[in-house]
């Protein structure tokens, strides 16, 4: 073969080849991984707070870049503090969302590693998933006292997995998030999209309303409140620009039902206008939204109410 000429083209087709490939996001509660999720797909698609576990759903979101599509699993963190049926069903979400996954984003926070991280780590190294390219995410880089303890961290890092790629980064820097696309890319396999090209998410509108209020929830009432609450969509209609949605907030105890109403039905009213307004912006379109708030204890560590209230 003559090297002197220019490096032999492509075909047309090979250089035009679509790469698809799903990129599981993975770690223990709070690191940041559905924030990671947004900022990559370029939309509010998975709900967030500063308490563990806000997700509690497989969640996809899709971005499409060039040739390249990427299909994001946003996965609940993994916890193994309380064996609750809630629990279970959150850490089965997990493990069934790495099965076929091509590339996975193992998330940690930068310069820490812990116990629950471990654990996590512990189920990529299972037999199942040889092979899977594993890239370490070490987020909340700006959150780091010395920026310099990074270094010496990433090599303790490699030591405990031969990770691909070690990405040190802060998820709500855009610069950072061009970059990790970039990264991913070459791990998607050349096959065609999944997807059409300006898909966000497979999710639906109902299931979408429901995450938004369970994100008002957590953001707007006290610590212990989030867990023991789930929402239920009782109606959803469309009319032409408008979306019409009644739901109910599920708690545990009477107690909860008067702190998520709160003085004078205060709270209740202002986690319904916030998620509206949330929904109005994702869909472009006009939203009335009716809250209700209804006492069924013992729902979080029932399986058939789970099921009944969506979880997997
Ligand atoms: N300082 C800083 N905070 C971040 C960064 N990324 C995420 N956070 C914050 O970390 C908190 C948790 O973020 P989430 O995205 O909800 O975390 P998660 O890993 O999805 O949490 P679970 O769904 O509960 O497992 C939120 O308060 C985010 O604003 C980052 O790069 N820097
Ligand atoms: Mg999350």
């Amino acid at each position: 073969m003559n090297t002197d000429t220019d490096p032999a083209p492509d075909t047309e087709s090979e250089l035009s080849a679509q790469r698809c490939g799903l990129v599981a996001i993975v770690g223990r509660p709070n690191v940041g991984k559905s924030t990671l999720l947004n900022a990559l797909v370029g939309q509010k698609i998975s709900i967030t707070s500063n308490k563990a576990q806000t997700t509690r759903h497989r969640i996809t979101g899709i971005r499409t870049v060039g040739e390249a599509q990427f299909v994001f699993v946003d996965t609940p963190g993994f916890q193994d503090k309380h064996a609750t049926a809630l629990n279970r069903t959150l850490n089965r979400t997990v493990l069934s969302s790495l099965g076929d996954v091509d590339v996975v984003l193992f998330v940690v926070e930068a310069g820490r590693f812990g116990l629950p991280d471990a654990k996590v780590l512990s189920l990529l190294q299972a037999e199942s998933m040889q092979g899977k390219p594993v890239l370490l995410i070490a987020n909340k880089l700006d959150a780091l006292a010395r920026r310099q303890d990074v270094l010496p961290w990433l090599k303790q890092m490699q030591e405990r997995h031969a990770f691909a790629e070690f990405v040190p980064m802060q998820a709500t820097r855009a610069a950072d998030i061009e970059r990790l696309l970039g990264i991913v890319q070459p791990y998607l396999p050349e096959q065609p999209w999944f997807y059409e090209e300006d898909a966000l998410t497979d999710r639906s509108e109902r299931f979408m309303a429901a995450e938004m209020i369970r994100e008002k929830l957590f953001r707007l009432t006290g610590d212990e409140l989030p867990y023991s609450c789930t929402v239920v969509i009782d109606k959803f209609q469309e009319e032409g620009a408008l979306r019409r949605i009644a739901a109910t907030i599920v708690v545990e105890r009477d107690a909860h039902k008067g702190m998520v109403i709160g003085d004078g039905g205060e709270r209740l009213k202002r986690i319904g206008s916030e998620a509206r307004q949330e929904l109005e912006r994702l869909w472009d379109a006009k939203v009335f939204l009716e809250l209700w708030v209804k006492v069924r204890s013992g729902w979080a560590d029932d399986e058939a109410h789970l099921r009944s209230y969506g979880y997997e």
